[in-house]
């Protein structure tokens, strides 16, 4: 897959009033290189919708466009990927489902992600990093003593995520993680431009002085 940085995830509950294109657009111009739909709650039509329109959108800009959770939703729009937890299909069915196309896993634990690099994930994701009210199905906060053992281990790409806030991610950068995936500090932000890049400020120089 493309190399990453900043990740950015759809959270509407974050931005009422404000169209959820419109704010994705913000973050894709302030830097972002994928977008991911997590849409939980509304009707699969209306995910399909939001999908067809992300699609258009990260097309225009040539960034990443993965979908959360549906994969038939992910095929439909031809996304460049899925984005699977511990709970979804198991990646060697997805597999066997998308083909080529980007698989990305949730991880809790040094075990899911080694488990995840053996299967053929793309890349993984390491959170909740802080504890967060983006997420329902509450796990502990890994805090980021995983992510050293990650970075330490893991050869795939992976992406902190999880309450990470441009207040706190220095922590994060501090303990490895090279890419960043946040929803509420992105999406809620006032100035989500201005947001996005001060995020790449900060990994570019964690990457700059190792
Ligand atoms: N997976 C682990 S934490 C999380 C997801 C989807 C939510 C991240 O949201 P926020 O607002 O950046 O804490
Ligand atoms: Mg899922």
């Amino acid at each position: 897959m493309k190399p990453f940085k900043l990740y950015a995830i759809t959270g509407e509950e974050f931005h009422p009033g404000k169209p959820m294109i419109e704010v994705m657009e913000e973050a894709i111009k302030g830097g972002c290189d994928i977008i991911q739909l997590r849409d939980k709650k509304s009707p699969r039509r209306e995910v399909l919708a939001k999908a067809k329109a992300l699609r258009e959108l990260t097309l225009r800009y040539g960034v990443t466009f993965i979908v959360n959770d549906y994969i038939d939703i992910a095929l439909a729009v031809d996304a460049d990927g899925i984005h699977l937890g511990q709970d979804d299909l198991p990646l060697a069915d997805a597999r066997k489902i998308v083909g080529g196309k980007i698989i990305g896993i949730s991880t809790h634990a040094i075990e899911e992600a080694r488990q995840a690099e053996r299967d053929g994930a793309d890349y993984i994701g390491v959170g909740p990093i802080f504890p967060t009210k983006s997420k329902e199905d509450v796990v502990a906060p890994v805090t980021t003593s995983y992510v050293r053992q990650v970075a330490a281990e893991i050869a795939i790409p992976f992406v902190a995520i999880g309450g990470i806030k441009l207040h706190n991610v220095d922590q994060v950068l501090g303990a490895g993680a090279r890419r960043i995936c946040a929803i509420s500090e992105i999406v809620g932000s006032p100035d989500i431009q201005g947001t996005c890049r001060s995020f790449l400020d900060k990994i570019n120089s964690a990457a700059a002085s190792p």
